[in-house]
């Protein structure tokens, strides 16, 4: 019998393994069951700032998603469409279509892009490539801040955004997981978020993607400080 021509999409992602916004996209595509091939751009080598990876992505950052002759960069824009193309029954609790619940995913998505994740990279970047030796009381200010805007979100929801499961999850919980080696939550002053994470650390995709993901990001930026307090 004739062997029948595999519909698998054929999906390449640019990613690192200490990358929030990576993991977010793996855990969704663990999720609704998507196979990727990567590629691993050297950030310390600044290979993602290259002229061919800047014709892949102007914004030079990972991830990236290549989907046959179609690229998209920007984490979210990429659940979006994996969601959209390849979502199937799971999209519409993923990403829900009422539009004021779709509102309230947007939201918290748009925080994470917009502001959220931010307070992450301006320790992040500058302690990988420029010497920074630890952050600075007004970045960690900055985070503690960004922690209350989660702990008001989750006074209606256990989850972020709604009371299951949603991309917001993905990408807030991948940002506050790698969060914890800069600044760890209080759990007294923001007794939610800490039942949030409790939450989404039963999930395996969490456990097997996202964790050991955080722990690298935590164990490369406390070698850089040790080495950047040397210099
Ligand atoms: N909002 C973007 C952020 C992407 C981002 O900044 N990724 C980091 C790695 S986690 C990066 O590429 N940093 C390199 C740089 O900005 O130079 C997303 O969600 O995709």
């Amino acid at each position: 019998m004739a062997k029948r021509a595999s519909k698998l999409p054929h999906l390449l992602l640019y990613k690192q393994g200490a990358s929030p916004p990576s993991n977010a996209v793996i855990m969704l595509g663990e999720i609704i069951r998507l196979k990727f091939d990567y590629k691993e751009p050297a950030l310390l080598k600044l290979e993602h700032k290259s002229p061919e990876f800047k014709k892949i992505n102007p914004m030079g950052t990972i991830p990236v998603l290549q989907d046959g002759d179609f690229i998209v960069s920007e984490s979210h824009a990429i659940m979006k469409y994996l969601l959209g193309k390849y979502g199937s029954d799971k999209q519409e609790s993923l990403y829900p279509s009422d539009v004021h619940k779709r509102a309230i995913v947007d939201q918290c998505l748009f925080y994470d892009a917009g502001v959220y994740f931010n307070n992450l990279k301006v320790v992040a970047m500058p302690t990988l490539l420029y010497g920074l030796d630890k952050p600075s009381q007004a970045q960690l200010d900055d985070i503690d801040e960004s922690y209350s805007v989660l702990e008001a979100y989750l006074q209606n929801n256990k989850y972020i955004a709604s009371d299951h499961l949603t991309i917001a999850d993905l990408s807030l919980g991948s940002t506050t997981t790698a969060m914890q080696a800069i600044r760890k939550i209080d759990e007294n002053r923001f007794p939610r978020c800490v039942e949030w994470l409790t939450l989404l650390n039963t999930e395996e995709f969490f456990q097997n993607i996202n964790n050991p993901g955080a722990a690298l990001f935590a164990k490369l930026l406390h070698t850089f400080w040790e080495k950047n307090k040397k210099k």
